[in-house]
């Protein structure tokens, strides 16, 4: 499985240019983009920059000697994340790293989004991965039970240590929450965001350009 995530997350930094700013993903597939983006930097001497989606994602450039920039100084060129589940019409739920709030922000702001996933995460339908919500922690209760008045079954993340929930980088609370098939993710996106308390959903849809799959006959260009 890594070799699959490290062949997309390669084949992606290939399509980095000189000069470019790019949208730094979260998660295990991304790092192998960061990772050979570090090494043409290196070995090439691409000048680029980066904007981070988490503290992770951060210290993987710094680690990289890549410069960290921001969306107040620049526009993102091309923005690369991973994915939890990709359907045929390149929707996504994001946010098995508790990251998809910023990861929104700026895989949306790019002007073009590559996502880099193995082949496990293609599905027909959205919906059997528990869809991540990060909310403000107050309306806990309130967005639990809309979220349960509509066929949601929730559960609140909690930490490595299981004694407490999962704090994001925002300092909020993430709900994961199962509705069986997605159906209408384009739809169930907004819908979920008028909810108060809700920060951000992790249906991404009608934003991505390109899906680069790692798969054990090699990599696909979807
Ligand atoms: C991140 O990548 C998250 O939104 C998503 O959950 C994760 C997928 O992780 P991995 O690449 O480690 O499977 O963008």
């Amino acid at each position: 499985m890594s070799q699959m995530k490290k062949d997309c997350g390669y084949a992606a930094a290939e399509l980095v240019k000189d000069g470019q700013v790019l949208g730094l993903g979260t998660g295990s597939t991304t790092l192998y983009f960061i990772e050979k983006v570090g090494m043409r930097v290196r070995d090439e001497g691409i000048e680029v920059m980066g904007i981070p989606t988490s503290f992770q994602s951060s210290l993987l450039a710094r680690k990289w000697n890549i410069p960290i920039t921001s969306l107040d100084e620049h526009e993102i060129d091309l923005a690369v994340d991973g994915a939890d589940e990709i359907d045929p019409d390149f929707n996504l739920i994001k946010g098995g790293g508790a990251a998809h709030t910023i990861e929104k922000i700026v895989d949306y702001s790019a002007k073009e989004l590559v996502i880099i996933a193995d082949d496990s995460k293609l599905v027909n339908v959205l919906g059997a991965f528990p869809l991540p919500i990060e909310i403000i922690p107050v309306s806990l209760n309130p967005v639990t039970k809309a979220l349960e008045d509509m066929g949601g079954e929730v559960n609140i993340r909690m930490g490595q240590a299981k004694d407490g929930p999962v704090i994001t980088d925002n300092g909020n609370f993430i709900l994961d929450v199962s509705f069986g098939e997605i159906d209408n993710p384009i739809s169930m996106e907004k819908e979920l965001n008028t909810l108060p308390g809700v920060v951000e959903n992790g249906l991404f849809t009608e934003m991505v350009d390109k899906v680069i799959i790692g798969s054990k006959d090699g990599v696909k260009y979807l």
